[in-house]
């Protein structure tokens, strides 16, 4: 009998002891509660880019609206690695051309090189009456020092909101959307300073944003995409962010959205839209910004 209890006990304790091991070698976000964030653990990226030098704008409107994106998951990192910001991206790329973008996507292993010149083809394409609509998923920084936020890519370089404000000035588009998720994104609210933009984001410059294996995709992006846009059929992206902003925040995650609505008077959408859909007022196709009374 006491032989017998000494052989569970040992049992016992090894299976103790391989808990504590696995819990150590593997990386920590596995264990915050189920929770993935997506930050770089314990990694500070080797460079910040601030400066894009991207050539002023060029490219007149031509009288014919053509819609063009850019969709980058990366999931790929020497720190720790993500799961879903590929299937972001890629639902995103999915939606958007069933809704008449030209979309260039990268994912897995993105370098910064591949992003930048990504961006620069897209300015070359993009002329002054077409749509633009630019998504991230991967891992955020927030650089303490300069006060500015930044993506992470698998070449441990920052792209910071500075970065893509040079961006933003270079495009010639009228309608330009933004969507990050990541964490401690709050800085590239800046993009939202312009009327003709709208910018939603998965976290303020605090925050972290989480990705969740039941749903297989970001936090963010499913409360705002998959469930907000696709399921419930919302065509306003304000109407999705405070579907996104509900849920993340009331829900277990305890996630901080936020969004740079750059005007706030009119309502934002990715595709021409005529008649009242949804039950919502009639907007003239391009004449999509004022509402009807
Ligand atoms: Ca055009
Ligand atoms: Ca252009
Ligand atoms: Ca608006």
């Amino acid at each position: 009998m006491a032989l017998r209890l000494g052989a569970s006990y040992e049992k016992l304790f090894l299976f103790l002891f391989l808990l504590l091991i696995s819990y150590s070698i593997l990386p920590i976000n596995v264990f915050s509660n189920g929770k993935h964030y997506r930050k770089i653990k314990d990694i500070v990226p080797q460079q910040l880019i601030n400066d894009g030098s991207f050539p002023p704008p060029s490219d007149p409107p031509d009288g014919k609206l053509e819609k063009y994106a850019v969709c980058i998951g990366v999931t790929e990192y020497a720190g720790s690695s993500l799961s879903f910001s590929d299937d972001d991206a890629l639902s995103w790329r999915d939606y958007l051309e069933e809704h008449g973008y030209e979309v260039i996507y990268l994912i897995g292993y993105v370098t910064s090189y591949d992003v930048d010149m990504t961006l620069r083809t897209l300015l070359s394409k993009e002329d002054g009456d077409d749509w633009v609509a630019i998504i991230y998923a991967g891992h955020g920084y927030y650089d303490v020092d300069s006060g500015v936020s930044a993506i992470v890519l698998s070449d441990n370089v920052c792209l910071t909101e500075e970065y893509f404000d040079d961006f933003d000035d270079s495009l010639d588009s009228d309608h330009v959307f933004y969507f990050f998720d990541a964490c401690y994104m709050g800085g590239m609210r800046i993009l939202g300073d312009k009327t003709t933009r709208y910018v939603a984001l998965a976290s303020d410059e605090y925050h972290l944003a989480y990705e969740d294996p039941e749903l297989g995709h970001g936090v963010f992006t499913h409360y705002f995409l998959i469930d907000g846009i696709i399921r419930r059929g919302y065509v306003y992206m304000e109407d999705a962010f405070n579907n996104a902003f509900y849920w993340c925040t009331t829900s277990q995650w305890s996630m901080y959205p936020v969004e740079a609505d750059g005007n706030p008077s009119t309502y934002f959408t990715l595709y021409e839209i005529s008649g009242g859909e949804h039950g919502y007022p009639e907007i003239d196709a391009l004449a999509f910004g004022e509402l009807n009374d």
